[in-house]
């Protein structure tokens, strides 16, 4: 696909969800607007976890869109937040933390709050969300195994917020669930949550308040990152792997090598590219059902905007792929944040991976596979490999096709 037809069908798609949400007046169903599944029209679905004041002022507001093409929110950047956190590469930022020793264990210390925001999910079509730090998804979390992650919550939000952490979490008060330890907490309330960054993987965390859905789909989540401990490894293999035969030498060797290259503080990290990406979805209209997908919130980031034809992006767009070096690994932390839809997915086009279903074992779940499904708040780590490819675009998307169509649609440059 060359670059002109990218252009052209990221133009065409973005306009056509553009239109499906800021042309209209009254709320409008999406599968009315896509002439898909018939009229389940927003009145039908009136009432599901919209019911108070507040998502009438919302859904007021939505009149409020800014100049077509621009955007309005300029602190969020997807292209940014791909690779802001702790890669262990030099150059590219992490997320804010105090690291320090405590008992023999790394401490890293965070400060997260709760507000209420207005994000873009695409150019003219805003969102009142609410975001951890004010950003949605929220900032990447990445810890060893073992290390101690502390967060500072305060929540400054008009709603009860808590966090909850998708760890093994040995403590009932750090739950941050309404029921345990201080429950919610209110407006100007602030809370410190101390988890233990175990099992290794790639994790996720929300709001817990009630009702749920309305907090995740808001946009309080974001992802955790666990290293794995090469020297654990050493120690107990079984516990990283599903192979069940005998433990070799070298199937020992190759696991801690692969540890290493996971965890950031090893140099064998390197030469592996990571990312992460949240795959998340917006109900504009409060209806209970999607009308906008993404990668990392804003619909078609990932496409291809306007270039000289040779990959170099006219100044100021911010629509383009995301650029990997052929002679690099590619792994992406994939976590789907999806609420209303019970099943997202990834596939690539022309491209095979690897897939470790929750990163939790060294050895993957499903060897070269191009269509991987996380139901909600599953997610997995995506290793690639494009070092057999031309250079040039490579899609990937959501393959249910309507989520692909309103927004969820990618590409990789490959250099
Ligand atoms: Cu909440």
């Amino acid at each position: 696909m060359n670059y002109d037809e990218a252009g052209s069908l990221t133009e065409v798609l973005e306009t056509r969800l553009r239109e499906s949400i800021t042309g209209v007046d009254a709320p409008v169903s999406r599968r009315t607007v896509l002439g898909g599944l018939g009229v389940a029209g927003a009145g039908a679905l009136a009432g599901v976890g919209t019911a108070d004041e507040e998502h009438q002022d919302d859904d007021r507001e939505h009149g409020n869109f800014g100049a077509v093409d621009e955007y309005r929110d300029t602190d969020f950047d997807p292209h940014e937040f791909l690779r802001t956190f702790n890669t262990g590469r030099s150059g590219q930022d992490a997320v804010p933390q105090r690291v320090s020793e405590e008992d023999g264990r790394t401490v890293r210390e965070f400060e997260f709050t709760a507000v209420d925001t207005r994000i873009s999910i695409a150019p003219g079509v805003e969102f009142s969300a609410w975001g951890y730090n004010g950003q949605v998804p929220g900032p990447t979390i990445r810890a060893v195994e073992g290390d101690l992650i502390r967060i500072e919550f305060r929540n400054l939000g008009r709603h009860a917020h808590t966090i909850h952490p998708h760890l093994k979490n040995l403590n009932p008060r750090m739950d941050g669930t309404p029921q345990n330890g201080p429950g919610v907490l209110d407006t100007g309330e602030s809370f410190t949550y101390e988890w233990i960054a175990q099992p290794a993987g790639v994790h996720f965390y929300h709001c817990h308040s009630l009702p749920l859905k309305e907090h995740l789909h808001r946009g309080l989540y974001g992802t955790i990152v666990v290293d794995p401990d090469p020297e654990r490894v050493r120690k107990n293999p079984r516990e990283y792997t599903d192979y069940r035969g005998p433990i070799t030498d070298e199937f020992r060797t190759r696991l801690v090598e692969e540890a290493k290259s996971r965890n950031h503080e090893y140099s064998e990290n390197d030469a592996v590219d990571e990312m992460v990406v949240v795959m998340n979805s917006f109900d504009t209209n409060f209806d209970g059902d999607n009308e906008v997908y993404a990668a990392n919130t804003r619909a078609f980031a990932y496409g291809v905007g306007q270039t000289d034809g040779e990959g170099n992006w006219q100044p100021g767009e911010t629509k383009r792929p995301i650029q990997i070096d052929k002679n690099e690994r590619q792994r992406v932390y994939l976590v789907n944040t999806t609420e209303f839809d019970p099943v997202n997915s990834l596939h690539t086009h022309s491209q095979f991976f690897d897939y470790y279903d929750h990163g939790t074992a060294l050895t993957p779940t499903h060897d070269t596979i191009d269509t991987v499904m996380q139901c909600q708040a599953q997610r997995g780590i995506v290793e690639l490999d494009y070092s057999d490819h031309q250079p040039g675009l490579y899609m990937f998307h959501a393959h249910q096709s309507e989520f692909a169509e309103l927004g969820w649609m990618s590409f990789f440059e490959v250099v």
